[in-house]
C-alpha cells in the first residue's frame, strides 16, 4: 500500500518542519540553549526541551497516521511515553489538541507556564505542511494493513540537534558530527516475518540559506514487497524493479587495483579492536559519524560501502527506516555477531535484524535493542566479500565476546 508510504513522507516533513522550527524561533531556540547550558537551568521545567520535542514529533506522526488510516496508530511503537509529571506534580498526557489554542493550553502546562514557547510550539504542530514525491504515485503496491507495524524515532541524534554544529565540514560527503547527523526515522515492518518493508529518513538539516540562516532538508525512502523494490535513489523515470535489485543496486564500492576495496563509517564509540581490524580493511577509508540513522543514510547514499556496529547499543527505531531502504536497493542491515559467528562462506542467510520480537528477559530499552551490533550495506555480494576480509582481520580473541544468551534460554543455547 503506497498510499501508507506517501503518508509517512509527507508527515516526515511536518515533523523536519518541527525540528527546523524549534532552532529558527526564538522563544524556542531559546529553551534548547538553556538545555544546551545542561544544570539547574533545565530544573524549571517539568520535562527536558529535547524529550518535548521527540515526544511532540512522534505524537504528530501518530495522529497524522491515525487520521489517513485508522487503527495503524495503534502499531506505532516508540522510544518515548507521551505521559510527563510537571513541577505541581500533575501528570500531562501529551494528546495533540484539535485547536492551536487548546494545544497551547496544554504544551504551557508542560512547559510550566511559558506561553511565548507554548504558542510558537502550538503554532507550527497545527501549521500545514503539504509535501510529495512524485515518483511514489506511480507505485502501485497494496499490502494488507493488518500486518504492518511501525517503528519511529522522532529525532535521532538528539545530541547533535541540541549542540545545533552548523559549520561542521564532512569528511568524503561524510558529516562526523552536527545537523545534518540528524534524522527523523519512519520504519514499516511486517508483524509476522519482521522483516522491515518501507522506509522514511527525513534528515530535516541539509543546507543552510547563508542570507536567511534557514534550514533546507531532504528525504529519504524505499519500499521492499514481494519482488517490488523502489526507492527513492532511483533515476527519474524508472520503473520499480521486481524480483531480485537491479544493476543500480549492486556493488559500486571503488574497485580501483590496489585501493581498499571497502569503506566503512563508524561510531566515534566503536572498539579497539573492531577499528583496528577496519583499518585493515578498509585503510584510510574509516570515517566517523554520529547519529545512527545517519549511518545508515551514508550507506544508502553510497557514501560509504557499510555501516559497523558492534555493541549492542542501537535500537529497533534507529534501524529499521534505513534498513527496508536498503532492503529496497539489495542490500539489508544484520547482526555482526551473528555475521561472524556463521563465517564468511557465501550462499548463506544472513541475519537480518528483526522488528517484531523483542530481545527475551530484557528490560525497558533494552528489550529492543539489536544486540549482536549490525552491519549496513548495499548488496549482498559487497556484504559477503567484506565479511571474508573482516574475518580474517579480526582474530578470534579480538572479536568481541557474543551477547550473553537469556538465562530461560534452552542449555544448548548458552554453550
Ligand atoms: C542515538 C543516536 C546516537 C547513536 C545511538 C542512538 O539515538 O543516534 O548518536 O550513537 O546509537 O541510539 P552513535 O552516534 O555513537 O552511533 P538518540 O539520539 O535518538 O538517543
Ligand atoms: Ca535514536
Amino acid at each position: 500500500m503506497s498510499a501508507i508510504l506517501r503518508e509517512l513522507l509527507r508527515v516526515s516533513e511536518k515533523a523536519a518542519h518541527i525540528a527546523r522550527a524549534c532552532r529558527q524561533q526564538d522563544a524556542l531556540f531559546q529553551l534548547l540553549i538553556e538545555e544546551k547550558k545542561g544544570g539547574d537551568k533545565n530544573k524549571k521545567f517539568a520535562v527536558d526541551f529535547k524529550t518535548l520535542a521527540d515526544v511532540l514529533v512522534q505524537e504528530v506522526i501518530k495522529r497524522h497516521v491515525e487520521s489517513k488510516f485508522p487503527g495503524l496508530e495503534e502499531k506505532i511503537f516508540g522510544e518515548e511515553s507521551n505521559e510527563f509529571t510537571n513541577a505541581l506534580g500533575e501528570t500531562i498526557v501529551l494528546r495533540l489538541c484539535p485547536t492551536e489554542e487548546e494545544m497551547a493550553e496544554l504544551l504551557s502546562k508542560v512547559l510550566n507556564g511559558n506561553q511565548l514557547a507554548a504558542g510558537a510550539l502550538a503554532k507550527v504542530v497545527h501549521e500545514d505542511v503539504a509535501f510529495a514525491d512524485p515518483a511514489l504515485d506511480s507505485v502501485q503496491v497494496a499490502i494488507p494493513q493488518d500486518t504492518l507495524g511501525i517503528w519511529v524515532d522522532p529525532i535521532d541524534s538528539t545530541h547533535q540537534y541540541i549542540q545545533g554544529s552548523a559549520d561542521v565540514e564532512p569528511s568524503h560527503g561524510v558529516f562526523p558530527r552536527g545537523l545534518p547527523c540528524v534524522t527523523i526515522l519512519i520504519g514499516v515492518y511486517d508483524l509476522h516475518t519482521g522483516l522491515p518493508l518501507m522506509g522514511v529518513v527525513n534528515q530535516p538539516f541539509v543546507a543552510q540559506d547563508p542570507a536567511t540562516g534557514r534550514w533546507e532538508g531532504r528525504r529519504y525512502w524505499g519500499l521492499s514487497y514481494m519482488g517490488t523494490n523502489v526507492h527513492s535513489l532511483l533515476p527519474p523515470g524508472s520503473e520499480p524493479q521486481t524480483g531480485r535489485p537491479g544493476p543500480q543496486a549492486e556493488d559500486t564500492g571503488p574497485q580501483a587495483a590496489g585501493a581498499p576495496r571497502f569503506s566503512a563509517v563508524i561510531s566515534a564509540s566503536e572498539r579497539e579492536t573492531v577499528r583496528a581490524a577496519l583499518a585493515r580493511v578498509c585503510g584510510g577509508r574509516v570515517l566517523h559519524a554520529a547519529g545512527a540513522g545517519y549511518k545508515g543514510l551514508c550507506v544508502v547514499q553510497g557514501l560509504v560501502d557499510v555501516y559497523v556496529f558492534s555493541y549492542d547499543t542501537t535500537f529497533k527505531w534507529d534501524s529499521c527506516a534505513p534498513h527496508a531502504i536498503l532492503r529496497a536497493m539489495g542490500g539489508g542491515m544484520v547482526d555482526f555477531q551473528g555475521c561472524l559467528a556463521r563465517g564468511p562462506a557465501s550462499g548463506r542467510e544472513w541475519p537480518q535484524l528483526l522488528y517484531h520480537v523483542g530481545n527475551e528477559g530484557a528490560s525497558g530499552v533494552d528489550h529492543w535493542a539489536n544486540r549482536g551490533g549490525l552491519i549496513a550495506y548495499r548488496s549482498r555480494q559487497q556484504l559477503e566479500a567484506f565479511l571474508g576480509l573482516l574475518a580474517q582481520h579480526l582474530a578470534p580473541a579480538d572479536a568481541p565476546a557474543p551477547a550473553p544468551a537469556p538465562a530461560d534460554a534452552p542449555a544448548d543455547a548458552r554453550a
